[in-house]
């Protein structure tokens, strides 16, 4: 369902079995170079998700290759699987799995930020405007269903519209969604299948970043 221009919502687009896969690749990534942990603001604030990064490390707000406001790790290498599920995506929510910049190239996500939600977990409204690229942004929701709260490119108020997404979502945020204010009020939780054994939820989100080494 197309939600707003660029935005494309596809309810349980992952399998189960996909959803499985994609938990256990988090829980080793979780495990580092660079661990799961809440990340720490500029001025003293500190997120309530568990964030791990693979690709480039994003610290607030620029990305890196190695985890200076962490351990000073070198983040985990992006894998070729992980773009070609992020061209899958663009396919499903598209038909097309270019990158939308009208070059014709194929999307080359090369990052990865996995977010982590326990039952106390949120995010404010903010714009992800530190990539240096326009190409859609791919979400996967695993675990607990959310509410997620989309909402306009001028201010991080209303107008906005709430979405549920549930385990094996696919969201595209491209075009004109690209650079839309966005946040997660909350997530309710035990709503995840006890069988995928994870207690909380799982975001991942695929990006180009732009950059080169
Ligand atoms: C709309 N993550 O990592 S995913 C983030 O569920 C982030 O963890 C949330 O916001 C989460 O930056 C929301 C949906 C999402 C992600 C990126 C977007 C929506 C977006 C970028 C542009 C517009
Ligand atoms: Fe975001």
């Amino acid at each position: 369902a197309e939600v707003a221009p660029g935005a494309v919502h596809v309810p349980g687009w992952l399998s189960p079995a996909r959803q499985r896969e994609l938990v256990e690749a988090c829980r080793e990534w979780a495990r580092g170079p660079v661990p799961l942990r809440h990340t720490r603001l500029p001025r003293g604030g500190v997120m309530s998700v568990r964030t791990v990064c693979v690709g480039w490390h994003w610290q607030p707000y620029r990305y890196t290759r190695t985890a200076d406001d962490v351990n000073g790790a070198r983040v985990v290498g992006f894998p070729g699987w992980l773009a070609e599920l992020g061209r899958d995506a663009l396919t499903a929510a598209y038909g097309d799995p270019g990158a939308g910049d009208g070059s014709g190239r194929p999307y080359a996500p090369d990052t990865a930020l996995v977010n982590f939600y326990d039952g106390a977990a949120r995010m404010g409204m903010h714009q992800d405007k530190d990539e240096r690229s326009g190409a859609p942004v791919v979400s996967l929701s695993i675990g607990d269903t959310c509410v997620f709260r989309f909402g306009n490119t001028g201010n991080r108020g209303r107008p906005y519209t709430d979405v549920e997404l549930a385990s094996g979502d696919l969201f595209v945020f491209g075009g004109a969604s690209r650079f839309a204010y966005h946040g997660v009020p909350g997530v309710r939780p035990g709503t995840a299948d006890p069988a995928l054994g994870l207690a909380g939820r799982l975001n991942v989100t695929l990006r180009e970043t732009g950059l080169r080494d």
